[in-house]
């Protein structure tokens, strides 16, 4: 199985339709009112949690997800339609951050747990919307809301009961396979297992609790020796630990220190975790061996177990005591810090520049004035004059004037262009 935990993907939200200008025509109407009809909603981007999912890996193959924008709107009040949402699934156990900020915006830790990272643009509205007692045959309507487009970094922490730890070698995925349906390859040489494996161990209550396999651990590993340490974050959400020691080594006790050596310099907090020690392949060493490692053992740690993956002696026991340890023990609380993520709703785009042509040549550019600029004639006064109002508000003209606009000077906005005269346009 390949394996990813960590990658950056892109999002776009679907834009939202414009208005549209239209008019009543009915065969007996004399005038018609107005019936340009709104936009449609853009398509929201939501990630969601699937438990079916146990990598990042897809997102190796397909990196950008952009949502379908809102239909325009029509006549005869037509409405457009709304883009459909997109929903992207991720595994669970998923930290969402954000690029820019580097802030995690979401930690989807349960199955279907979804987060909205960029919201659809709003529909504009038509000019049916815009009637009033003063203005019965508004001529204007709105341009719909941009898209929002972001870039975020997804990281997969898996969640699981119960994590394996020890060195290469020590019969970790053999111990796995033993107790849960997981099927690792296991082999006679260290580093077998490159990525984490989950199995669901099932319990006599018939309930289950979830075990992570992950990569052995070496001396030197948080210094990137072996495969380094950063897979350990893969039972940084564990229960607990089951330390997993080879007692045909020659040393057991010194490489259970240098493991638990490693694990506090990746993280005191897990260093803290605690542990359940199997001595391991007690069908390879003889009694006295084995009483004597229990000895030495028991002198560092409570729950200590002699125990052989391959034979399976002692492993019922193990499991049935790893079982009531989950019961009794809370999972540890995530120290994933969730912040606000005004990114994903902030579909405002008023930002603007102005640059100087030429001489008597101004142009403006902005995500906003460009939208209005798209649904403005400038054969229509009335429309005219909205676009010249709103463009007031946004301080446009101020910026104009501080760059030293003159009467007579040229203004471009997208496809329009317009003579500037003091605090007045004219098309
Ligand atoms: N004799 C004996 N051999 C065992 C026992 N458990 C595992 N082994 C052997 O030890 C070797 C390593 O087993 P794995 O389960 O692959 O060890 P691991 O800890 O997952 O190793 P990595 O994935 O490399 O970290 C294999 O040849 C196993 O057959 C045991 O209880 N007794
Ligand atoms: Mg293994």
């Amino acid at each position: 199985m390949q394996f990813l935990d960590k990658t950056k993907i892109r999002v776009v939200s679907g834009r939202g339709g414009n208005g549209m200008v239209a008019w009543r025509r009915e065969k007996y109407v004399d005038k018609g009112g107005p019936a340009g009809g709104d936009g449609g909603k853009g398509g929201d981007v939501w990630l969601v949690a699937d438990e079916n999912m146990s990598t990042l890996m897809d997102f190796k193959y397909k990196s950008v997800f952009k949502a379908e924008s809102g239909e325009n709107g029509g006549i005869k009040n037509c409405h457009g339609h709304w883009a459909k949402d997109l929903y992207i699934k991720v595994p669970v156990g998923t930290v969402v951050r954000d690029v820019k900020t580097g802030n995690a915006i979401a930690d989807l830790v349960e199955h279907e747990q979804k987060v909205l990272v960029a919201k659809g643009g709003r529909g504009g509205r038509g000019n049916a919307r815009f009637s009033t007692p003063q203005n019965r045959a508004p001529q204007y309507c709105e341009p719909g809301e941009p898209p929002i487009e972001r870039e975020l970094i997804l990281e997969l922490k898996l969640i699981a009961d119960v994590g394996l730890l020890g060195m290469p070698n020590a019969g970790k995925s053999t111990f796995i396979s033993r107790i849960s349906s997981a099927k690792p390859k296991i082999a006679d040489y260290p580093f077998t297992t490159l990525v984490p494996n989950l199995g669901v161990v099932h319990k006599p209550s018939g309930d289950g609790f979830v075990v992570a396999d992950i990569p052995g651990l070496i001396e030197g590993a948080s210094e990137g020796v072996g495969l380094g340490h950063e897979f350990l974050r893969h039972v940084e959400r564990c229960r607990f630990l089951v330390h997993i020691i080879d007692t045909t080594e020659e040393d057991p006790v010194g490489n259970y220190e240098k493991i638990n050596t490693e694990l506090g310099k990746h993280s005191e907090k897990l260093a803290q975790l605690y542990q359940i020690v199997a001595l391991n392949k007690i069908d390879a060493i003889d009694k006295d061996r084995q009483q004597e490692l229990l000895t030495q053992f028991k002198k560092k740690a409570p729950d200590v177990f002699l125990i052989s993956a391959v034979t399976g002696e002692n492993v019922d026991d193990i499991k049935y005591f790893m079982g009531q340890k989950v019961d009794e023990i809370e999972k540890p609380v995530s120290d994933i810090i969730v912040e606000d993520d005004p990114a994903a709703t902030d579909n405002d785009d008023s930002a603007f520049e102005i640059s100087k042509a030429a001489k008597d040549t101004f142009i403006i550019v902005g995500g906003k004035v460009n939208r209005l600029a798209g649904v403005t004639d400038e054969r229509n006064p009335e429309q005219v004059i909205r676009f010249q109002n709103i463009l007031t508000g946004m301080g446009v003209f101020e910026k104009l004037k501080s760059m030293g606009v003159k009467d007579g000077d040229t203004i471009i906005v997208g496809k329009l262009e317009f003579a500037y005269y003091d605090d007045e346009f004219y098309g």
